[in-house]
């Protein structure tokens, strides 16, 4: 930012863990007294506006805002440069005031409430038969197969960002294009490895079990404090009951060839093709994730719910459900190593990197529940 003399500096953090990175390059610039030659915008997905405007303003010696989105940020950049500038008026937003959060549970009954105390999710479900234990990697799956499971809405609202109408007169022409290309240029390499394990459930813990029925790995997932005190072991038997279970493990890749492409436009300064060609490249990864928990559906023999549209499936009104590492029932991205030392998804091009990251980044891990209470929660 020195070397460009930058008005401004902007961080984005998709991740949980870069918001402490960026935490830690505001202390850095503080160190180095350069707070007040730069002010800092911050955005993206893992942030909230009370963490930036209180917390991180906090602590930053210079002036720190949260910006929504690309235009927040833009109306943001108009206001810094015009106080630098001097402009008459101008001035920045107002911080944000941070709401005092009123809690209805009083404190000692919350306190009262730790433990292992199981939630009251059925036991007596019927476990399904796996069609085989351990794994398995499919390559070479074609995009016709899981084409019909991207969620346009996704893709044109949240990766694309078009509004109204000019998704059927943009959006749609622009797909179909780019579909397309994917095809003629071979830019896709789907490739799938999945496995079913032997399993049961103890407190808090996911114990995966081997062919002897020794402990061969642990997951420990967080609790519910509160309401229904879920937690993602719950959806398995108890340990106490003799009895085993079965979990699905996948992960799933669009391959790296998309990725060199996108890679290549954003060189090339073709911002517009980047972007679509991005967005579209990490919805067809979830597509082909959600096509993929759809076999294993089926293969378990529990796909008889299945809803009849897509927009059901979008709504997940199936039985059992696919939660990926990180998310807030299982937000422990270390735990995605477990996953990896189970599947070997080296057999698919994909590896993790030390920060918990799969690369190629098109790619996405996820555990499997075939029990017919789990949904979405959370555990946070
Ligand atoms: C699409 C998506 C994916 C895609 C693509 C991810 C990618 N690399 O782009 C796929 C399916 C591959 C994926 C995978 C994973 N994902 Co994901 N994913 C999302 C999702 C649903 C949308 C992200 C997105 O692309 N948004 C569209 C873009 C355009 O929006 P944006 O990034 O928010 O940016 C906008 C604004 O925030 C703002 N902005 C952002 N930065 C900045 C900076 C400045 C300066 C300014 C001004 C503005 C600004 O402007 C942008 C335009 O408006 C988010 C949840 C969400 N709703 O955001 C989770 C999310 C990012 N994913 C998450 C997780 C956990 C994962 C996985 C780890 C899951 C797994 N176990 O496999 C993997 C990791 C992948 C890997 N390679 O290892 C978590 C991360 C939280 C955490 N624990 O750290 C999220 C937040 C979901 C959640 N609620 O928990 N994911």
């Amino acid at each position: 930012a020195a070397e460009h003399r930058a008005d401004v500096i902007g961080m984005s953090g998709l991740l949980v863990k870069s918001t402490v990175i960026m935490k830690e390059n505001l202390e850095e610039l503080n160190q180095r007294g350069m707070a007040a030659d730069f002010p800092v915008i911050l955005g993206g997905a893992a942030l909230t506006r009370a963490y930036v405007e209180q917390d991180l303003h906090e602590i930053y010696e210079g002036e720190v805002r949260y910006a929504r989105d690309a235009f927040e940020g833009l109306r943001l950049m108009d206001a810094l440069i015009g106080v630098k500038r001097g402009v008459p008026g101008a001035k920045l937003p107002e911080l944000k005031q941070r709401r005092v959060r009123a809690s209805a549970v009083p404190v000692e009954e919350e306190r009262s409430e730790e433990g292992h105390v199981r939630s009251n999710v059925a036991t007596d479900n019927p476990v399904p038969a796996p069609p085989f234990w351990d794994t398995r990697v499919i390559k070479g799956i074609q995009l016709k197969e899981y084409a019909s499971w991207l969620d346009e809405g996704a893709l044109f609202k949240g990766q694309w960002g078009l509004k109204g109408d000019t998704v059927e007169s943009e959006g749609r022409p622009r797909l179909r294009m780019w579909l397309d290309r994917l095809r003629t240029e071979n830019l896709l390499e789907a490739a799938v490895v999945h496995g079913y394990f032997p399993c049961v459930s103890k407190d808090d813990d996911l114990i995966i079990l081997d062919e002897e029925g020794n402990e061969r790995t642990r997951f420990t997932f967080p609790r519910q404090r509160r309401g229904r005190r879920l937690c993602l072991a719950d959806f398995f038997r108890p340990e106490e009951s003799g009895e085993t279970d079965v979990v699905g493990l996948q992960i799933v890749t669009v391959g790296s060839r998309i990725g060199e492409q996108t890679a290549r436009l954003f060189e090339a300064n073709a911002y517009r093709d980047y972007l679509e060609l991005h967005g579209l490249s990490v919805q067809l990864a979830e597509a082909l994730a959600e096509y993929w928990h759809a076999r294993v559906r089926s293969e378990l023999g529990i796909a008889d719910g299945d809803p009849s549209a897509m927009e059901g499936m979008f709504r997940t009104e199936y039985q059992g459900c696919r939660y990926s590492l990180g998310y807030p029932a299982c937000p422990d991205l270390e735990d995605r190593a477990k996953i990896a030392d189970l599947l070997r998804p080296e057999r698919i091009g994909v590896h993790l990197s030390e920060e918990f990251q799969l690369h190629p980044e098109q790619s996405t891990d996820a555990i499997v529940v075939h029990h017919p209470e789990a949904s979405y929660f959370n555990a946070g």
